[in-house]
């Protein structure tokens, strides 16, 4: 399925063999909808989710026209109607170190992929964060309804949220599950919301409506429910009308100041890629392949 609020006009689907995404470009704008597609467990992931996940944006960071990616879930339900972007990690296959197959002993013999790999125990949600994190464009969390453990922070990650106003709750369980995101997810939400608050979210687990979430400044904006895809669409042609270059900037720079060595390494990278665009970087790179001194002399020391 897909969601009741998506509209089939705007969208095409990008061919891929996805059972818990879904991905599609937008018909008229540089951008993408990646969906969560486990409606009837609140869109929570499993290890198989999480690779397609990694999977679909990488492609959409390497798709060289595509200029924001949007992040939402399927839904509704069909069991009871609920609404979710993401309920974190998939509780029944989650076991004693990271993951593993914890059903009844018929399930326990499964040796699928994704029961193989949740054995494994391997987090990999946080390259998902990473990949998030560090693509040159825009991911923006568009929240149809639950954002829990894993996707809240998902969504804090995003570099911006927008918000169902009758649907979209947001809930650490982290703890109450005995999980932790100590990094991003709690970390980078004390940044957004300050130190006191996120320790709130996290030490006392209350439920927040979309319009606590955009006072506190988790989130951006809150939208009536039917209007959430069309309003996310709208963001995305506003993002992708503007200069490549500047939107990654200014991503890696409001990123440098978090992110230590690697903020730095990540920004100086754009930095170079820029330097090598320039005359006189081609000079340098001249002077060594035709064995003579470089002349550097056109190019002024700016001030
Ligand atoms: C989402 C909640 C609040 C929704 O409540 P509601 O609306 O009352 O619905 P329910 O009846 O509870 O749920 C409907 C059906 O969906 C199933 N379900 C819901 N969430 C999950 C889930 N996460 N896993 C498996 N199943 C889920 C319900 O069981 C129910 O099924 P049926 O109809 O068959 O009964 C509520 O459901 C809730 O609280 N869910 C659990 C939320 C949770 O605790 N999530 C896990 C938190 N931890 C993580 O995400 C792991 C984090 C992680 O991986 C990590 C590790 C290291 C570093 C970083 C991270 C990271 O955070 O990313």
């Amino acid at each position: 399925m897909v969601s009741d609020l998506f509209d089939p006009d705007r969208w095409e689907a990008i061919d891929h063999d996805f059972d818990d995404v879904t991905y599609h470009r937008a018909r008229e704008t540089g951008a993408v909808r990646i969906a969560f597609d486990r409606p009837a467990v609140r869109n929570a992931f499993r290890p198989g989710t999480v690779d397609e996940l990694y999977r679909a944006l990488d492609h959409a960071r390497k798709q060289t026209d595509v200029g924001c990616v949007l992040l939402t879930g399927n839904g509704p339900s069909p069991k009871d109607g609920g609404w979710a972007f993401c309920s974190g990690g998939d509780q029944s296959v989650r076991g004693g170190s990271g993951y593993e197959y914890r059903g009844d002993d018929e399930a326990d013999a499964d040796d699928s992929d994704d029961v193989r790999e949740a054995k494994a125990g391997r987090l990999h949600i946080l390259e998902v964060q990473r990949l998030i994190r560090f693509m040159p464009k825009p991911v923006v969390a568009v929240v149809p309804g639950w954002a829990v453990g894993g996707g809240h922070s998902l969504h804090v990650i995003c570099d911006m949220t927008l918000a169902s106003e009758e649907h979209a709750k947001f809930l650490q369980t982290d703890p109450d599950v005995a999980s932790f995101d100590a990094g991003f997810g709690s970390a980078y939400l004390a940044r957004q919301v300050g130190q006191k608050k996120a320790r709130e979210v996290f030490f006392l687990g209350k439920t927040y409506s979309a319009e606590e979430a955009v006072e506190m400044g988790m989130a951006n904006e809150a939208v009536a429910h039917e209007e959430l895809e069309e309003t996310a669409l709208e963001w995305a042609e506003a993002i992708t009308s503007k200069s490549p270059t500047a939107i990654r900037m200014l991503k890696f720079g409001f990123n440098a100041v978090d992110d230590g060595m690697v903020g730095q390494q990540v920004f100086a990278g754009e930095a170079t890629r820029l330097g090598y665009m320039t005359d006189e970087a081609q000079e340098g790179r001249d002077a060594f392949l035709e064995k003579r001194d470089p002349d550097f002399d056109d190019y002024p020391w700016h001030y």
